[in-house]
């Protein structure tokens, strides 16, 4: 039911990659030009470098056992006299990471075997970028050749569901939605009754991030989810929570409370391009098994990249731009 992704050619990958390391400067700055004072400063690799590195990690957020498991390898490999020189130690370095990774990175499909539309469920505090990543998702789907209809979801503030309509005008997609204060189960139903109607490809749903108690939002969640099963039971869902990494590790409360709750099926890293604590990927992926869609490193529309665990390390340990 779907068609292929255009691939990108070689000089849009390269000006892609670009974008990534400016968008993850801050992190890279903190790590990269830490870890390189580091090498260029010791003339040897032993135990006390190791410790020095391990410091370094955990100033960027990677989180206590990522780190540990990426230290207790090199340890390994210096045993084994595999880190003769700053390159080997660097591989050595950047392919422990990268095993730390690679579990988290598998992008979002659209089913080719479930009925449209495909439906994506934004969940996520409030501030994290949900509508914002709904915009750029959009974006995303249409330039694939997708029909989208979104969900004004976040029916608690009635600014939140004139944001969404700002994105919906902006991408030139059909914006359901119902006056602040109405159920947002309803809202969704509506809008699902609608892309059925209309053979639309994908729906993607805002929600509130907070209500007047934590409880509440959880049951409006649940209600949600429930509603989009009961609407047709066969749709492929996707609950995308939205993380602001610049919460550092709070974002992996979030992230076990959301999951709790309703199930997550996947993750998209927001504002990576405002905080040194990018790291906190490798904190995610470490103490939960949620796959990480999307990162988002900006404001504007094409800001928000699939998760590559290659590119991602690359850009934050690559000494060139
Ligand atoms: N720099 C940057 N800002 C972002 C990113 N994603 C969202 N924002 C900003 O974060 C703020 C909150 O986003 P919003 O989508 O309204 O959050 P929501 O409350 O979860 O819907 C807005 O000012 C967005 O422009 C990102 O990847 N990078
Ligand atoms: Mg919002």
């Amino acid at each position: 039911m779907f068609g292929l992704k255009k691939k990108d050619s070689p000089t849009a990958e390269k000006s892609l990659f670009d974008r990534l390391c400016r968008g993850l400067q801050k992190t890279r700055s903190g790590l990269f030009a830490g870890l390189d004072v580091l090498f260029r400063s010791s003339n040897k690799i032993d135990k006390s470098l190791l410790e020095d590195i391990e410091t370094r990690l955990l100033m960027a957020d990677l989180g206590v056992e990522s780190t540990t498991n990426i230290i207790n390898s090199l340890n390994g490999a210096l045993k084994r006299n595999e880190l003769n020189d700053m390159d080997q130690l660097m591989a050595s370095l950047r392919k422990h990471m990268l095993e730390q990774l690679l579990p988290l990175q598998q992008s979002m499909e659209l089913s080719s075997t479930a009925p449209k539309p495909f439906v994506i469920l934004v969940v996520g505090v409030n501030g994290a970028g949900k509508t914002t990543t709904i915009g750029k998702l959009t974006h995303r789907y249409l330039k694939q050749g997708y029909k989208v209809i979104l969900a004004a979801g976040d029916t608690f503030r009635a600014a939140a569901i004139e944001q969404i309509k700002v994105w919906g005008a902006k991408t030139n997609v059909p914006v359901i939605a119902q006056q602040s204060g109405s159920d947002a189960a309803a809202v969704i139903y509506d809008a699902l009754q609608s892309a059925r109607a209309r053979g639309t490809d994908i729906v993607i749903a805002d929600t509130a991030g907070r209500l007047h108690n934590q409880s509440h939002l959880m049951q409006e969640l649940k209600k949600i989810r429930r509603t989009i099963s009961k609407f047709d039971p066969d749709l492929a869902v996707e609950v995308l929570l939205v993380i602001d990494a610049g919460t550092g590790q709070n974002a992996l409360t979030q992230a076990r409370k959301f999951n709790e709750l309703i199930g997550l099926t996947g993750i998209a890293l927001t504002k990576l391009d405002g905080t040194a604590k990018g790291g906190i990927v490798f904190a995610l992926a470490n103490s939960l098994d949620i796959p990480i869609r999307f990162i988002g490193i900006g404001e504007q529309l094409d800001d928000l990249r699939p998760f590559n665990a290659e590119a991602f390390i690359d850009a934050l340990l690559d000494a060139e731009t």
